[in-house]
């Protein structure tokens, strides 16, 4: 497991071989993410891309995503969804919520009352969106708009299962996880034949913001007894 290309400074990333326990078995790969704390990512995404996967993408029936808003958040906070989907976005809240995007893949708003169901929005290209709500400064989300039809978002363990990985030489692995931003598609690794790989980042999950309401309500109660 060689590590290709990767971000320098902030985001040096670690690949190495957990163990290779069966030969190479095209078709499915499973990726332990952990952070630079060693606690699990659950933020982290991956993919893999080649030529012959990026024409797939076009060829598939389009597929459908979610984007809950829940306690003002919105979840998952961070996930990477095919070139082609289109994405609902569900207020489960009580309050309004006002989604936007200004991220070069995907410019969008939504103004979302409680309860309702918006139109899908239709990510078309790939790239990073950042999901921001103009009435909740602290409500951030991530989409990661890929171009292969073979990609995965972490579990509470930090764990990715790719199914339908190519015994394609050309193609390569990437990981991806928020901190890395807009401008890094994530790091590339080349897959030597192993189906567990284990990746270490130099990033850590950024804790789920506390919602609003819960915090004035903390306030009003340390009001009562100051
Ligand atoms: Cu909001």
């Amino acid at each position: 497991m060689t590590l290709v290309s990767g971000r320098r400074g902030l985001a040096a990333v670690v690949m190495t071989t957990v163990i290779a326990l069966q030969p190479l078995r095209a078709g499915n790969l499973t990726l332990s993410v952990t952070g630079a704390d060693g606690e699990p990512l659950r933020d982290a995404v991956a993919y893999v891309e080649s030529s012959e996967l990026s024409v797939r993408v076009d060829d598939d029936a389009r597929p459908e995503g979610e984007v809950d808003q829940r306690n003002q958040q919105f979840l998952p906070h961070a996930q990477a969804i095919r070139r082609g989907t289109s994405v609902r976005f569900p207020n489960n809240d009580q309050v309004r919520h006002h989604v936007f995007s200004f991220s070069e893949a995907k410019t969008f708003e939504l103004r979302l009352f409680a309860d309702e169901a918006p139109r899908p929005i239709h990510f078309d290209t790939a790239g990073v969106v950042v999901l921001g709500c103009n009435i909740h400064d602290h409500m951030i989300g991530y989409l990661l708009i890929v171009d292969t039809p073979v990609f995965g978002n972490a579990d509470d363990d930090g764990v990715i299962r790719l199914d339908g990985v190519p015994d394609d030489p050309e193609a390569t692995l990437r990981v991806w996880h928020p901190e890395l931003g807009e401008d890094d598609m994530g790091m590339t690794v080349d897959m030597n034949g192993d189906t567990r790989v284990a990746a270490s980042m130099n990033v850590t999950d950024t804790p789920p913001p506390e919602p609003r309401g819960l915090r004035d309500r903390r306030r009003n109660l340390q009001d009562r007894f100051d």
